[in-house]
C-alpha cells in the first residue's frame, strides 16, 4: 500500500537512479555516470515498487489549528459555514513542488488558504535522470515548507507519493478534506515526452491516470471539491481560425450546436492533456464534478511576492532543451552569450503569461468556483508572441544591459507550422478580475539580470536541443552523462 511519507521518512531506491531521503535537512540524489535510460527506466514504477516494499512510510499530517495560525492581513482563503461560521478552504495542490505549483501553493497559504502540497518528487528526479539542473538553487520540499513556516507562522501539509496510485490519493484526501484541488502534478515537458517511447508511454500513463484518479477520489470522497485542472493552450494547436474558450458554437447542415474546441495537439505531451479534458468533461456531465480547465499558455518569470521572501523560497527555473520553455530559455541564453535558438522560422506563436499571474489565476478559479456538473475552460494567458517577437524583445532588452544578444535560427527538432494564423481569446480570467502583468522593458530587465546573477549555474551543454519529433522511437534512448 502506498501511503503518505512524513518529513522524517526514509526513503531509498535500490536501483540505479537513487532517490535518498537520508534525514530530514539532507536531500541526496547521486546522479549515475553513465546509464541506459530506456531498460532501467520507469519512474512510475519504480515509486510503486518502492512503496509497496518500504514499511518506512508514515502518515503524518502537520497542520496546527486555526488558533495557532497567524493570520495575514489579505486573508481571502476564508468561507462562510451554515451556521455562519468563518473557516478556511482547503486547497490541494497537487505537483506542488513544481514550477507552478510552489509558487501557487505559496500564494494560497499567504492569501488564507490552508494548502496541503501533494507531490511524489519525480520532477527532482527527472533532473537527476538526465543530468539537468534548475538555473536557481532549489531546497528540499521539506525545507522549503519549513522555512516558509518560520516566516510567515503558515503550515503547509505535505503528501509525498504518486496520484496513480489511488490508495495514496484517497488517504491524502480523507485526511485533509479538500474544498478545492489544484492539480499541476502532471509530466509537463513535450520535449521529455517524445525522447523515446518509454516516455511517451510515461507521459500519458502518469497525466491520463493521475487526473482519473483524482476524479474518482472526488466522487468517493469530496464531491462538492471543485477540481481546477491545469490543461493547456497546446491541446488546440494552430487552427486557421479564431480559438475561443474551450467551446464553438458550429451550424452544420442548418442545425447548430455548442461543441467542445477542436483539439490538435503536437506531442504525446499535449494529448495527453487533450484526453485528461475529455475524461474530466465526461465526469462532470455522468457524475456532478465541478471543474475548471485551466488551458494555460507557455509561463515564464520565476519570482513572486512569497518566492521572493527567502533563498530557500526560490522556484525553480528550466533552461534547458527538455524542460526550459521559450522565453525563459532566451532569457538564460542571453545571460550567458549563447545564441537565442529559433527554432525553425520562427513564426510559431503561443499564448504567454508572467508567472504572476498563473498564481492570479489559480486564485480566481477557487473564489468562483464552477457549478456541480459544470465543466468550464478558461483560456490562460495575457499575451501572445511568435518565437521571433520573443527574441527581439530579448535581443533589444540584452543590449540596454550591455550584453551581446544574437538570435539564429536553428533545425526545428519539432513537428509544427512555423507561420500560421492564431487568434486565441482569452477573456473569462480578466471578467472575473485578473489584472496581467503584461511583459515589458523592465520585467525583461529584471528577468535578465536575475539569469545573470545564476549564469555561473549554467551547463551551456544543456542549451541546444536534443530531442527530435521525428527520429523518437522504440529504442530507448542512452545519455551518457
Ligand atoms: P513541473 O514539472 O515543474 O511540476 C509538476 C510537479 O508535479 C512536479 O513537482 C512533479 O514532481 C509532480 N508530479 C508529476 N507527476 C506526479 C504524480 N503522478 N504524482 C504526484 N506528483 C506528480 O511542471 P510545471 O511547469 O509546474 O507545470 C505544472 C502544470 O501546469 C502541468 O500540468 C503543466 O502541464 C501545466 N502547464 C505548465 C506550463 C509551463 O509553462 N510551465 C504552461 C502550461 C501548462
Ligand atoms: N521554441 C523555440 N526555441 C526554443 C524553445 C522553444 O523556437 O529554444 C519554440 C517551440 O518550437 C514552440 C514554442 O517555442 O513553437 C513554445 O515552446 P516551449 O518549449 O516554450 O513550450 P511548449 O513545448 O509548448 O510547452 C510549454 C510547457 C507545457 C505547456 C505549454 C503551453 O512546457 O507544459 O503545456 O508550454 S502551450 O505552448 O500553450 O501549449
Amino acid at each position: 500500500m502506498a501511503h503518505l511519507l512524513s518529513t522524517t521518512c526514509s526513503l531509498d531506491v535500490s536501483s540505479s537512479n537513487k532517490l535518498h531521503f537520508k534525514s530530514i535537512n539532507q536531500c541526496s540524489t547521486p546522479i549515475p555516470t553513465s546509464f541506459n535510460m530506456g531498460i532501467s527506466f520507469s519512474p512510475l514504477k519504480k515509486l510503486s515498487l518502492q512503496s509497496k516494499r518500504s514499511a518506512k512510510y508514515v502518515v503524518r499530517a502537520s497542520a496546527v489549528s486555526m488558533s495557532q495560525e497567524a493570520r495575514t492581513q489579505n486573508d481571502s482563503g476564508s468561507q462562510q459555514t451554515t451556521d455562519g461560521a468563518s473557516t478556511r478552504k482547503k486547497v490541494m495542490v497537487i505537483g506542488g513542488d513544481g514550477y507552478c505549483g510552489w509558487a501557487t501553493a505559496l500564494h494560497l497559504s499567504n492569501k488564507g488558504y490552508e494548502v496541503a502540497i501533494v507531490d511524489n518528487l519525480i520532477r527532482r528526479l527527472f533532473d537527476d535522470q538526465l543530468g539537468l539542473d534548475s538555473l536557481t538553487p532549489i531546497s528540499s520540499i521539506h525545507n522549503r515548507i519549513r522555512r516558509w513556516k518560520s516566516l510567515t507562522g503558515k503550515d503547509i501539509q505535505l503528501f509525498v507519493g504518486d496520484i496513480c496510485e489511488f490508495e495514496f490519493l484517497a488517504e491524502a484526501f480523507k485526511s485533509f478534506e479538500p474544498d478545492a484541488v489544484v492539480h499541476f502534478g502532471e509530466q509537463r515537458s513535450a520535449p521529455y515526452s517524445m525522447i523515446d517511447r518509454s516516455r511517451a508511454i510515461y507521459t500519458q500513463h502518469n497525466n491520463v491516470i493521475g487526473t482519473l484518479n483524482v476524479l474518482f477520489a472526488i466522487k468517493e470522497f469530496r464531491e462538492e471539491c471543485h477540481l481546477v485542472k491545469l490543461g493547456t493552450m497546446g491541446e488546440y494547436g494552430t487552427p486557421n481560425i479564431d480559438i475561443e474558450e474551450g467551446y464553438i458554437t458550429i451550424t452544420h447542415n442548418g442545425r447548430t450546436d455548442t461543441l467542445p474546441y477542436p483539439k490538435q495537439a503536437s506531442s504525446f505531451y499535449h494529448l495527453s492533456k487533450v484526453h485528461d479534458s475529455h475524461n474530466i468533461a465526461f465526469t462532470c456531465k455522468a457524475w456532478g464534478i465541478r471543474a475548471t480547465d485551466l488551458n494555460q499558455g507557455v509561463v515564464y518569470g520565476v519570482r513572486t511576492d512569497e518566492t521572493a521572501m527567502h533563498e530557500e523560497l526560490v522556484n525553480r527555473l528550466d533552461y534547458d532543451g527538455v524542460f526550459g520553455t521559450a522565453l525563459n530559455r532566451f532569457c538564460v541564453q542571453a545571460a550567458v552569450g549563447h545564441p537565442l535558438t529559433v527554432y525553425g522560422k520562427g513564426g510559431q506563436t503561443r499564448g504567454y503569461l508572467d508567472i504572476r499571474d498563473t498564481v492570479q489565476c489559480v486564485e480566481i478559479a477557487i473564489a468562483n468556483p464552477a457549478k456541480p456538473g459544470e465543466f468550464r475552460v478558461f483560456n490562460q494567458f495575457t499575451e501572445q508572441f511568435s518565437v521571433n517577437e520573443l527574441a527581439a524583445l530579448v535581443t533589444k532588452a540584452g543590449e540596454k544591459l550591455g550584453l551581446e544578444v544574437k538570435a539564429i535560427s536553428v533545425p526545428n527538432p519539432r513537428v509544427e507550422a512555423e507561420e500560421h494564423y492564431y487568434n486565441a481569446k482569452h477573456t473569462k480570467l480578466i471578467e472575473l478580475g485578473l489584472q496581467p502583468h503584461l511583459l515589458s522593458d523592465s520585467l525583461l530587465d529584471s528577468l535578465l539580470n536575475f539569469a545573470v546573477q545564476y549564469k555561473d549555474r549554467v551547463d551551456t551543454k544543456q542549451i541546444m536541443p536534443s530531442v527530435s519529433w521525428k527520429k523518437i522511437g522504440a529504442k530507448p534512448k542512452t545519455v551518457a552523462a
